[in-house]
């Protein structure tokens, strides 16, 4: 198959509320919206980026260059027998995982929906509901937290992340648990501590937390597995683990108990399965992380959490939880069990509201085959 025709969108779609992290805060999303046409097919993919380069290098800005110059190029000179092959044609490029993973996103949609299949079942989905969690930013003060959270568990959520910081983990953490004895918790650092926080960290054990997430620098396994040894709550890496090779050295290294699997953050679903498939025999849980996805990524993060080995809750919210209205004309709801309902249409499932997607559409560029 050779892709006839590309589309890239930046879009500025904004948040119902802005979201906060240890280290930055995001009032809309900045993602770039990828659109593949081919055989009388459209596949769509999302690369979830940031406003900046707080979580990853890779920014909307970045992303939208080598996707024009240098990734775009190389997939309409291939010709494709199947997704996995989009991917492999990427191998000569460092890094840029982001960018990549909206082309590879489209490239799955897109077969799927010539196939006939779902992309859950494409990849060896075997749930046709995913449980799910939400996660909550920094707050101004506990009382705000408490209720944000009072408010997110009458929604049905029945698993919480909480960011934390210093001077802004132990107590809300604390405050928390002691109101929900019985609440499926976690938090979340964003690489925020250095090993000297060890001792501090360890104050959180008390709490029966599902895992702490990305404690420390976020191209550290080294710290992490030092740090592990300190501490009874597993931790959880997410920054730290770009690729399957990162995802072996934390095993080898026991840096981590669990691990969150965002195929964007990885490159792709093909990488993203490599790791759920090396987590397995591993027998580390794994579970999908989250960018603030609209629909489309969405989408992707469903398919991919019907995986047998995504056993924890998934930070894949309702749409709800983080747009007025969203670029899909199907948007996720909360079934009431705490889970999202895998699409089994073919493809991703979803229909994009290409309306509404080019009102928030600022940036918009294609590329013809031989054009
Ligand atoms: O660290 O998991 C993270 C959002 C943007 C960037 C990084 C992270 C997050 C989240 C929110 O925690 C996950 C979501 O609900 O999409
Ligand atoms: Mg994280």
């Amino acid at each position: 198959m050779r892709i006839e025709r590309v589309e890239l969108r930046q879009i500025r779609l904004p948040y119902v509320t802005p979201f906060e992290t240890s280290g930055w805060r995001e009032e809309s999303s900045h993602s770039i919206i990828v659109r593949l046409d081919a055989e009388g097919a459209t596949g769509w993919g999302e690369s979830p980026l940031m406003s900046g380069p707080w979580y990853s290098e890779e920014t909307y800005a970045t992303a939208w260059v080598i996707l024009r110059e240098v990734l775009v190029p190389l997939l309409l000179r291939a010709d494709l027998q199947e997704p996995e092959d989009i991917d492999r044609l990427f191998t000569a490029v460092r890094g840029n995982r982001f960018a990549r993973s909206g082309i590879e996103f489209a490239g799955w949609d897109l077969f799927g929906r010539i196939r006939g299949q779902s992309l859950a079942q494409m990849l060896g989905g075997t749930r046709e509901r995913v449980p799910v969690g939400v996660s909550v930013g920094v707050q101004p003060d506990i009382a705000t937290l408490l209720r944000v959270v009072q408010d997110y568990i009458n929604d049905g959520y029945q698993r919480v992340k909480l960011k934390i910081k210093p001077g802004w983990d132990i107590e809300p953490t604390r405050a928390v648990r002691s109101t929900w004895p019985d609440l499926l918790l976690q938090v979340d650092a964003n690489s925020v501590y250095t090993l000297e926080h060890a001792d501090h960290l360890a104050q959180l054990d008390p709490f029966d937390l599902l895992l702490i997430e990305q404690p420390l620098a976020h191209d550290d396994i080294i710290d992490h597995a030092q740090l592990q040894r300190h501490l009874r709550t597993p931790i959880c890496l997410d920054e730290s683990i770009v690729s399957p090779a990162h995802a072996r050295r934390a095993i080898e290294l026991r840096a981590c108990g669990v691990i969150n699997i965002k195929p964007s953050r990885v490159g792709g679903l093909a990488a993203a399965r490599q790791i759920h498939a090396m987590a397995q025999a591993a027998s580390l849980p794994v579970w999908c992380g989250g960018m603030l996805e609209s629909g489309i990524g969405r989408a992707t993060n469903v398919a991919l959490a019907s995986l047998p080995g995504f056993t924890l809750p998934g930070d894949i919210s309702a749409s709800r939880r983080y747009f007025r209205r969203d670029i899909v004309t199907t948007p996720f709801d909360l079934n009431p069990d705490s889970t999202l309902t895998v699409p089994a249409g073919p493809g991703n499932g979803i229909t994009v509201d290409e309306a509404y997607l080019e009102e928030v559409t600022v940036e918009r560029w294609e590329l013809r085959t031989g054009g």
